[in-house]
């Protein structure tokens, strides 16, 4: 059957990933990206940025063959390492052991050799090249370069990656409206860093620092955790980069409260609130002054869509199509799992897109719903929970479940992160465990007189067993 030709928006993580797995199937791909050739310009600015990869993104870059490239640059994350005021720290294990963790990965690295494989399946890119408009009656889009020059070319099969400020979308939304709701969540972030050891300036560190870095230590925190400051309404995090450095983030709400953006608006407010509440992190932070009042808050919200597509013309994936907050860490997981969906489906199917489109948002919209609640709900979870007695209580519980009835129980976070069941069902398993866990647990504070064989046999006959898929 002939094969579309694809024309493909955005050449960022979706893009770059989707190019490569059409290409690979034989697909002609036109890829069309706003920015510079990041291999060619030196990625922006030479801030290490870095991303959680679990699971679903890697088994999407497998499917490329991309998976071992990827995890030679990645850090291995265990758990969430919880810091408190007084600065103690406890490690709160993701999964049952070492198979099960996350991944922290450079965005530009993990950007670059996507485009690498893309151009190597045969994809061709054209940097600078912004989606400006498009006309849908006469299948061609308006694309201007960095100068401002604009030109028509001929449109193939659309294909929206353009992340969560799409112009496909914009385009798409003006011939016939998607029903896009935009939800902020009322609170923004910002970006500091952590150095590796051998880049603190004489003097600035702590004699157990400075003796672990003359030892030739290259990190000031372990290495192997998924960092988290929890302080109630707001808190910080970090992940590791590969060459020793921590990307920190803050996140606060933007006003109304104190501490918000509002009330800590510049690095004089902000060294005093880092005092008072996140002190073993300002110690680890030289330039905190100078990245707090140079780097902008960045936005949080939910993009939510009634539809994906326009007939058989334009498919938005990705962010473009459902961009979410990023507490799960699962942002560019689920736009992976999109596009590991869509490429064998149009290669199935090519004469007949409209079908494909169609069914692309069967299977994945409602997941895209899931993981975006269940994203909010990580953030209560990451800011409070953590720190709190019933939570750390269910938490106990249910890895004794765990251990006792493996084929019946497993935490929402393994299902999400360490399994590819649909993130509806992941949602729908989560509840009803969550229900049987405070139902097991009412007017209890301690496990003590909790026969814990009898919850097991009990939790046995009131849920049916995970699916073979969710037993990895
Ligand atoms: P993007 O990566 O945003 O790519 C869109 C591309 O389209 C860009 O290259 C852009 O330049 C281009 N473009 C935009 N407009 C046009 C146009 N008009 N014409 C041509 N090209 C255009 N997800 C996780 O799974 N784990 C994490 O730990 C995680 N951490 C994150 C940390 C930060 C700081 C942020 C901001 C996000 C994080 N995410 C994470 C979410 C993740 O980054 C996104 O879900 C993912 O990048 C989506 O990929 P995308 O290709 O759809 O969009
Ligand atoms: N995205 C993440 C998790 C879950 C951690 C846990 C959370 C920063 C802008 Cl906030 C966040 C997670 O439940 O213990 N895994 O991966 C990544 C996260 O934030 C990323 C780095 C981020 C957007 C700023």
């Amino acid at each position: 059957m002939k094969r579309p030709e694809i024309t493909l928006i955005g050449a960022g993580l979706v893009g770059g990933l989707l190019a490569t797995l059409l290409a690979q199937r034989g697909f002609r791909v036109e890829v069309f990206e706003r920015r510079p050739d990041p291999r060619v310009a030196g990625f922006a600015g030479g801030r290490s940025i870095n991303l959680a990869l679990a699971e679903r993104g890697l088994h999407a870059l497998r499917q490329a063959g991309l998976a071992e490239a990827v995890m030679q640059q990645a850090v291995m994350m265990r758990g969430r390492m919880v810091h408190d005021r007084d600065g103690r720290t406890n490690l709160q294990r993701y999964g049952v052991d070492d198979r099960e963790v996350i991944w922290s990965v450079s965005r530009g690295g993990l950007n670059m050799l996507l485009l690498d494989a893309a151009e190597r399946a045969g994809a061709r890119i054209h940097f600078g090249q912004r989606l400006a408009s498009a006309d849908f009656t006469a299948g061609t889009i308006d694309l201007e370069d960095g100068g401002g020059a604009r030109r028509a070319h001929a449109a193939g099969l659309l294909l929206g990656a353009d992340g969560a400020g799409s112009a496909l979308r914009a385009a798409i939304d003006r011939a016939t409206p998607l029903g896009e709701r935009i939800e902020p969540l009322g609170h923004g972030y910002k970006e500091l860093e952590i150095p590796p050891l051998a880049d603190f300036p004489a003097g600035a560190l702590a004699p157990a620092l400075a003796a672990a870095r003359a030892h030739g230590e290259r990190f000031a925190l372990e290495p192997n955790a998924l960092h988290i400051w929890p302080r109630g309404g707001y808190m910080c995090i970090a992940l590791p980069n590969a060459e020793g450095s921590f990307t920190v983030t803050l996140f606060l709400p933007n006003a109304g409260a104190h501490p918000s953006f509002a009330t800590v608006p510049d690095a004089a407010a902000a060294t005093m609130f880092f005092r008072d509440d996140f002190a073993d992190a300002l110690a680890l932070m030289p330039r905190f002054a100078a990245d707090y009042d140079a780097h902008p808050v960045g936005v949080l919200a939910t993009l939510y869509l009634d539809r994906w597509h326009l007939d058989g013309r334009a498919l938005l994936l990705g962010d473009a199509a459902h961009a979410i907050v990023p507490f799960h860490g699962q942002g560019m997981n689920a736009g992976f799992e999109d596009a590991a969906e869509l490429a064998p489906l149009l290669d199935a199917q090519p004469g007949d897109p409209a079908a494909v489109f169609a069914e692309f948002e069967r299977r994945r919209r409602p997941n895209a719903e899931a993981i975006a609640a269940m994203a909010i709900e990580n953030y209560i979870e990451m800011r409070d929970a953590v720190a709190d007695p019933h939570y750390l209580l269910k938490r106990a519980l249910g890895e004794a479940l765990t251990a006792r009835a493996p084929r019946h129980y497993k935490s929402r976070y393994r299902l999400v992160s360490f399994t590819r069941v649909p993130y509806a069902y992941a949602r729908e398993r989560g509840r009803a465990q969550d229900a049987l866990l405070e139902e097991l647990l009412r007017g209890r504070a301690g496990l003590e007189a909790l026969d814990l064989d009898a919850a097991a046999s009990h939790l046995r006959a009131t849920l049916p067993p995970l699916p073979a898929d969710a037993c990895t």
